[in-house]
């Protein structure tokens, strides 16, 4: 089986929507769902631009569904090509992630006869304004007569909402399309252009629609002959990362995005294809990643390693990634939590780059942080739940699920009192800086980031029982509404406020100087010493929060471990789920990764029983964690069998997952849990070390480390462990206990 190949051998309608998700191409700046060319019913046609985001009134921002250029309707001697209707075979489609290409090919039984038909699609990854299509069609029983109709598309919407301007319309005179339309509200100016073009004598014709502006190309081929059709579009906006320190006028846009063009039609399909995929190939080989012995764990590793090359800008501290990646619309876009506790670590391990680039951007949302803790009566850095562009502060919806019987709404409390964002993002400024050493990001942002979000939990606690206690949150379990003391919350506080004060003799002048850091030092030691941290009880279980062992068991295998999530709400309103031990995914057990020293080794193995068991894993958050824990818990094959299932989120058996977008949290745990879990990396005390284990049914896995500028390529098989030096200077490490240097 070939890890790098996603692959469909039999058309079936039922996975269009999964497909354009899983097989989508992008480079970080943009990307586009593996749309098929022809137009089909169910199918989502989304081309997505990391930061353009829209609002319409009342409603929040959502990153907006751009024009299409996917389209490319074939019609030979009248009939028209459609999978559905028409007879198909030698059909295979596959995404190469490999070189990031996506091929279709099949024979279509037409009325003029057998058809072959090659579809071939690519995002740039060196060119990041620039998708290619090349489409080869050959008659193989008689000559034929073929139209081909092409272009650009604004008639899309974000499941209905339209958050773009009548567009303008214009064909040039060496037969570029254009498309220019703004954001109805953000102001965002956005450009597309295409070209259509056919290698044998052809004639061209340019139509339009509403919203769409089409190049109609006939040309006849004789039967044996290949006729090749090539379409390239390029996609520039004002809110490009180019433009970020200027004010940029929609002319410019348009100017730019048209010589984006032009320089990808002096390359052609070929050439820029060639050129992608050899920076691919780098991408692939610069730290290699594999899982030996279970083909399926390979390839959703792989999977992994493609996803996170598409899901993150490389250059663009102004834009996060989205709950879905930019692989679909779900989520609107936001980033959350997912972010810097499930993705981050893998960019701060291999592309650490990357990695700061995510944490500038939480760094340039502290005004919003600042901004929202005042909203709320509170003080320092109440980061969003939900973020999107920088100016648009919380983006959590406040409306939450409908009752369609009352028409009720309920109030989607997330945004208020889902807290703990504040605390993982200073959890994972502290990772970045313990893995990079990178002293100038804490200078310029780090630093700020961590004391700001500790002031924060000074002001959110409330005395209570002799004690500062944190009330009325949601933790990472959403199934509990409205709870107190949270034990992820508090932990996780504490963490936050103990950095504060570790961290308060490194100061910088600057931040001396514009906030009175001895107050808030007093403030934070005062907090950190009297937080309530709830501990084990007398059956050595921590309580997730206030009264939890209180509320009533109930069988769960009814609900969890099959096929579809939230089952349980078949039996119970979400006001009864409250009553009940059960949680939607992973909680309290994810303390003991995150602060794994503050527990025993007997503790967290009682914990990690306990709550599995009462946990329905129906977020896709869930599964990647427990395989995390599980494995260091040396629960070695359960977590196997959890990683199994966290593989198994987006590319596995159920067809209606990923339908709105991959699960990027999910793909970033996926790594996670086989590097920190299995591999059991971590830094203690400025060191590096790895403790890998081998679970059952593997026989090897290797991944590479870097480590304050070494890169360390970590490979364990069924005779032990060994770490090679790629690159970078000479590090000691520990590698299962044992002090080396590499
Ligand atoms: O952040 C998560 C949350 O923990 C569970 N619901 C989905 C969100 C986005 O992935």
């Amino acid at each position: 089986m070939n890890a790098f190949i996603l692959s469909e051998n039999r058309f079936d309608p039922k996975n269009i929507r999964k497909n354009e998700s899983i097989m989508c191409r992008g480079n970080g700046y943009m990307c586009v769902r593996a749309s098929l060319e022809e137009k089909y019913i169910g199918e989502q046609r989304n081309t997505l631009i990391n930061g353009v985001f829209n609002a319409p009134p009342g409603e929040v921002s959502e990153i907006a569904v751009l024009p299409d250029a996917t389209n490319c309707e074939i019609e030979i001697g009248g009939e028209r090509f459609d999978m559905i209707r028409t007879d198909i075979q030698e059909y295979s489609r596959i995404l190469d992630m490999k070189a990031g290409e996506g091929v279709r090919s099949l024979v279509w039984k037409s009325n003029s006869g057998r058809i072959r038909l090659e579809f071939k699609s690519i995002v740039s990854l060196t060119k990041k304004h620039i998708t290619a299509l090349k489409i080869s069609i050959t008659p193989l029983d008689q000559d034929t007569e073929i139209k081909i109709r092409a272009g650009i598309d604004a008639k899309v919407t974000n499941t209905g909402v339209q958050h773009f301007s009548a567009p303008v319309r214009r064909v040039y005179e060496d037969g570029i399309l254009g498309l220019y339309l703004k954001t109805l509200q953000s102001g965002v100016d956005v450009s597309v252009h295409c070209r259509c073009s056919c290698d044998k004598p052809y004639k061209e014709e340019y139509t339009t629609d509403r919203r769409s502006v089409y190049s109609c190309i006939s040309l006849s081929v004789k039967q044996g002959e290949t006729a090749i059709f090539q379409k390239l579009t390029s996609y520039a906006t004002s809110r490009d990362v180019e433009y970020a320190e200027t004010d940029v006028c929609p002319e410019t846009v348009n100017r730019d995005g048209t010589e984006y063009l032009k320089q990808a039609l002096l390359c052609g399909y070929d050439a820029l294809y060639a050129e992608s995929a050899e920076m691919w190939k780098k991408y692939w080989e610069q730290s290699p990643l594999e899982i030996c012995g279970s083909d399926f764990e390979n390839k959703a590793i792989s999977f992994a390693k493609y996803h996170l090359n598409v899901m993150a800008s490389k250059d663009d501290n102004r834009v996060g990634i989205g709950a879905k990646g930019l692989s679909g619309e779900g989520y609107k876009g936001h980033s959350f939590w997912d972010t810097e506790i499930f993705i981050l670590p893998y960019y701060i391990y291999t592309e650490p780059e990357t990695a700061r680039r995510l944490l500038e951007y939480r760094y340039k949302l502290l005004d919003s942080a600042l901004l929202k803790a005042k909203r709320y009566g509170f003080e320092g850095a109440m980061y969003p739940w939900e973020g999107a562009w920088l100016t648009d502060g919380e983006t959590c919806p406040e409306e939450g699920d409908l009752d369609l019987m009352t028409g009720e709404v309920r109030k989607n409390m997330m945004g208020e009192i889902e807290v703990h964002i504040s605390a993982d993002i200073a959890y994972a400024v502290w990772q970045y800086f313990q893995a990079t050493g990178d002293e100038d990001f804490m200078q310029h942002c780090g630093y700020e980031m961590i004391l700001l979000t500790a002031y924060f939990w000074s002001s959110r606690i409330a005395e209570k029982n002799g004690r500062y206690e944190i009330l009325g949150v949601i933790g990472p379990d959403e199934y509990k509404d409205n709870i107190d003391n949270n034990a992820y919350t508090n932990y996780m506080a504490f963490y936050n406020l103990k950095l504060a004060e570790k961290i308060m003799d490194k100061i910088p002048e600057h931040l001396r100087k514009k906030y009175d850091t001895q107050k808030m030092l007093c403030r934070i030691t005062e907090t950190a010493e009297r937080l309530y941290l709830p501990k084990a009880d007398k059956d050595g279980i921590i309580p997730a929060f206030d009264g939890y062992r209180d509320l009533e068991e109930t069988d769960t295998s009814k609900y969890k471990n099959r096929d579809k999530v939230g089952l349980i709400f078949k039996d119970y309103g979400f006001d009864e789920i409250q009553k009940l031990q059960v949680g939607k995914q992973a909680d309290t057990i994810m303390l003991f990764h995150l602060l794994g020293d503050m527990f025993s080794d007997e503790e967290i193995k009682r914990n990690y029983e306990f709550y599995e068991q009462r946990t329905l894993h129906d977020s896709s958050l869930s599964m990647c964690f427990h395989a995390l824990v599980g494995a260091k818990c040396a629960l070695a094959d359960e977590a196997a069998a959890m990683y199994h299932r966290a593989c198994s989120v987006d590319i596995g058996e159920n067809v209606n997952n990923s339908d709105e977008g991959i699960h990027s949290a999910s793909i970033g745990g996926i790594w996670l849990a086989l590097a920190m879990g299995f591999g059991g990396l971590c830094v203690e005390d400025g060191m590096l070390s790895v403790s890998p284990i081998l679970p059952k049914g593997w026989s090897g896995y290797r991944f590479t480390v870097c480590f304050c500028g070494t890169r360390l390529l970590i490979e364990t098989d069924s005779s032990g462990s060994q770490v090679k030096r790629l690159c970078g200077e000479e590090k000691e490490i520990r590698l299962s206990g044992k002090k080396l240097v590499v």
